[in-house]
């Protein structure tokens, strides 16, 4: 049997989390949620990490759910807000909750759960060869793990209401076109281009980072007043930070900047 359901690196400022049941196609069971959440929280702690890269092993991303974990069983109710609410709904919101960009590399077919997952991340990228699959109408279910918020807001209404009710596959490069995600690239070139990514986000100023992550997030629901007032609130503290100063004397000095994140 597998323990590894989760791997788990640090390396030059950057952690890799890697969904590690390839032969069910990195679906999530109780046991993969247990650590990868502990990865998550890992991550949150270690002070040198600048950039959390996340993908999965095999030829899938992630299926979504395990459906044999969740059968019917007569007799007995099944809740399924709970395993929501305990299990997907915190995930979700550690990710966004995450100081730093989380990049998703999207190896293979990212169905259910597991594409909401991936469009949770900040920056996704995917194979040509992957796709999205909305597969929640198929059993019965809505779109969850915050599927109903990222597809219309990223796709348009029309097209979340196609994606959601039809369940069909979305090629990586439709979801480019549609601009649920960042990039699209050749399989080939997928481990080497998020690791680049991932490399230039780790050697960025991260507060600056994390601060347009919050920004843009908050645009979501966000008036422009309220918006306006966010931003000078958010630059103030930038305007404190080393790296700021760091980026303008560098500039001044015609040189490259050396961001350490602080
Ligand atoms: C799987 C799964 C899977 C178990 C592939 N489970 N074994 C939240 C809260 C509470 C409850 C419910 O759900 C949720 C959120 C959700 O995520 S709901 C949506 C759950 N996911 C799905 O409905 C997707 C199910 N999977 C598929 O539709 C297909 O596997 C896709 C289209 C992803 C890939 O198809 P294929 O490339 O043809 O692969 P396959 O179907 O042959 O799968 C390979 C193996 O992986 C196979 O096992 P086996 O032992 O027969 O080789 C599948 O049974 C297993 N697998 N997804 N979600």
């Amino acid at each position: 049997m597998n323990d590894q359901l989760v791997l788990f690196q640090v390396s030059n400022g950057v952690a890799r989390i890697t969904l590690n049941r390839p032969d069910k196609l990195n679906s999530f069971t109780l046991g993969m949620h247990a650590q990868l959440r502990e990865a998550v929280t890992a991550v949150r702690a270690d002070a040198t990490v600048r950039v959390l890269l996340l993908s999965g092993n095999g030829r899938a991303f992630c299926a979504g759910q395990d459906l044999s974990e969740r059968k019917q069983t007569p007799g007995v109710v099944l809740d399924l807000g709970k395993s929501t609410g305990e299990l997907y709904n915190p995930l979700v919101r550690s990710i966004r909750a995450l100081e730093m960009p989380v990049i998703c590399a999207v190896n293979g077919v990212a169905a259910g759960a597991g594409a909401s997952i991936a469009l949770a991340c900040d920056i996704v990228l995917a194979a040509r060869s992957a796709s999205f699959i909305q597969a929640f109408c198929k059993i019965g279910l809505l779109p969850d793990s915050g599927g109903t918020y990222w597809l219309p807001r990223l796709a348009g209404a029309a097209r979340a209401k196609g994606l959601a009710m039809l369940g069909e596959k979305l090629s990586a490069e439709q979801a480019e076109q549609w601009g649920l995600i960042w990039k699209c690239v050749d399989d080939d070139r997928l481990a080497a281009e998020a690791d680049r990514l991932a490399v230039e986000l780790a050697q960025a100023p991260t507060r600056a980072l994390a601060a347009i992550k919050r920004a843009i997030q908050a645009a979501e629901d966000n008036t422009l007043d309220a918006q306006l007032d966010l931003e000078r609130d958010l630059q103030r503290s930038l305007g404190l930070t080393e790296d700021y100063r760091e980026g303008v004397v560098a500039f001044m000095g015609k040189r490259k900047p050396n961001f350490l994140g602080k």
